[in-house]
């Protein structure tokens, strides 16, 4: 791990939260923020506010400047507090790395506990404390741990890595042929070559992000269902979640006859909200379809039984001889218990793997999927032109293009160092730690 970098990442928990932390460690920040908060003295200590200009938007910061040594790492830290959309935070990050590298500063993303290690480094901390902080993150961000861990581990990790490989090369081939084009022995690639490898790399990964990750899309969102017997009161409850009348609820046993999907934002998360026809028997397929399909299931009965695995809704509290506490009582009628049903909801939401999927690490890495994606791309535009059968005639910003995009699905499996020892201390922590 190399330790003279400035690193970068964000700090604050995922998900959506009114205030996420971008937090920077090294001797390159005041040259990385110049750019971005012109007037703003990050070398002494203090806190300022600024407005932080990125390409594309401008959000209001707060500063929080730590010259070394009196800092968490011992290196100059600087917090950047701005509105916590975990899509802007990334964005920041990003973009920040990217000028960064532009400018020749040695500055990327900090891989997992990599602040904490430079604390330990600088002598601020003892291993057991830094194994103290870990055990505290692991309390709070378990899931986007894990999340990153399965997806580099996992079925996900094995194709990306493959598709580095395959990417590196190619790109060994095209700067061979940069080389030693005069040598006899070296084979050039053709254009037409070049652009079928570029494209199968493209259609790899965009089937990553679709097909695996879920891009963010509908598909992306936590999907709960509704389920239980006919009459239970499912339509009612699903109307008052959303808050608004959607469907049609009625007297007469089994009126919602189709499943019914509605977005809705539970607690700040976006969740994909599944009424199903009245039916506890499990004879309607569709019912049935949806809720193997989902990740949270809300049983839906007055009598508050639920079969083992789903979250036991008591509805039709009112009715109720003997009404207990939300959540496990909800009445559809009751605004005050239908809100506790939902920050429930959420809640048991943020706390399932899926979810963690979703959030937080995922975001970041199908941000660098799609970033290797772009590069690709441009590698596909700057060849557009070129004789199909020759070779290419800007053979070095392809590469360096296909470079950029190498360095993208890198990042993505995080490149923790297998063989530091120190490494199984800090691999439990997160990025931004
Ligand atoms: N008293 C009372 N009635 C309810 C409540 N929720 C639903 N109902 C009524 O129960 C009946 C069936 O509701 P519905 O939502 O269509 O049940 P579904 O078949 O499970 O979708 C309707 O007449 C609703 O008005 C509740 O919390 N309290
Ligand atoms: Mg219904």
């Amino acid at each position: 791990m190399d330790t003279r970098s400035t690193i970068v990442a964000i700090s604050s928990p995922p998900g959506p939260s009114p205030i996420g932390i971008v937090r920077l460690s090294g001797t390159s920040i005041a040259p990385l923020l110049a750019d971005h908060c012109p007037d703003i003295d990050v070398s002494s200590r203090g806190v300022r506010s600024a407005r932080l200009e990125m390409s594309s938007f401008e959000v209001p910061a707060i500063i929080l400047c730590m010259p070394e040594p009196r800092s968490f790492t011992g290196e100059s830290v600087v917090e950047l507090q701005v509105p916590g959309n975990p899509f802007l935070l990334d964005q920041i990050v990003e973009e920040l790395i990217n000028s960064g590298v532009r400018r020749g500063l040695t500055v990327r993303r900090a891989v997992a506990g990599e602040f904490t290690y430079r604390a330990w480094l600088h002598g601020k901390l003892s291993l057991d404390q830094a194994e103290g902080i870990a055990a505290l993150i692991a309390a709070s961000s378990d899931e986007e741990c894990n999340a990153a861990n399965r997806m580099v581990n996992g079925e996900t990790g094995q194709q990306l890595r493959t598709t580095a490989e395959e990417l590196a090369h190619l790109l060994a081939q095209i700067e061979a042929g940069i080389d030693f084009a005069d040598e006899e022995d070296v084979v050039l690639l053709t254009v037409e070559e070049l652009r079928q490898a570029i494209q199968n790399l493209i259609s790899r990964l965009s089937h990553l992000l679709s097909a695996s990750t879920g891009e963010v899309s509908v598909d992306a969102s936590p999907r709960v269902v509704l389920r239980g017997p006919a009459n239970a009161g499912k339509s009612t409850l699903f109307n008052a979640i959303l808050q608004k009348e959607r469907m049609v609820t009625h007297e007469v046993v089994g009126t919602t006859r189709d499943v019914v999907e509605e977005h809705v934002l539970l607690d700040g998360l976006d969740v994909l909200l599944i009424d199903t026809p009245g039916d506890e028997n499990e004879a309607d397929v569709s019912a049935v379809r949806a809720e193997s399909e989902s990740d949270i299931i809300l049983w839906c009965d007055p009598e508050g039984n639920a079969p083992e695995g789903t979250v036991s809704v008591r509805t039709k509290r009112d009715l109720a001889p003997n009404p207990g506490s939300p959540p496990a009582f909800v009445c559809a009628f009751d605004r005050h218990d239908v809100e506790s049903l939902r920050q429930g909801v959420a809640a048991a939401i943020r706390s399932r793997a899926r979810a963690g999927e979703l959030l937080g690490a995922s975001l970041r890495q199908r941000g660098l999927m799609r970033s290797a994606v772009g590069a690709l791309s441009e590698a596909q535009e700057v060849v557009a032109l070129d004789d199909p059968n020759k070779g290419a005639s800007r053979p070095a910003e392809a590469a360096a293009l296909l470079r950029l995009a190498l360095d993208d699905i890198g990042a993505v499996t995080g490149e923790i160092p297998p063989d530091d020892v120190l490494g199984l201390v800090f691999s439990g922590f997160c990025i931004g730690k």
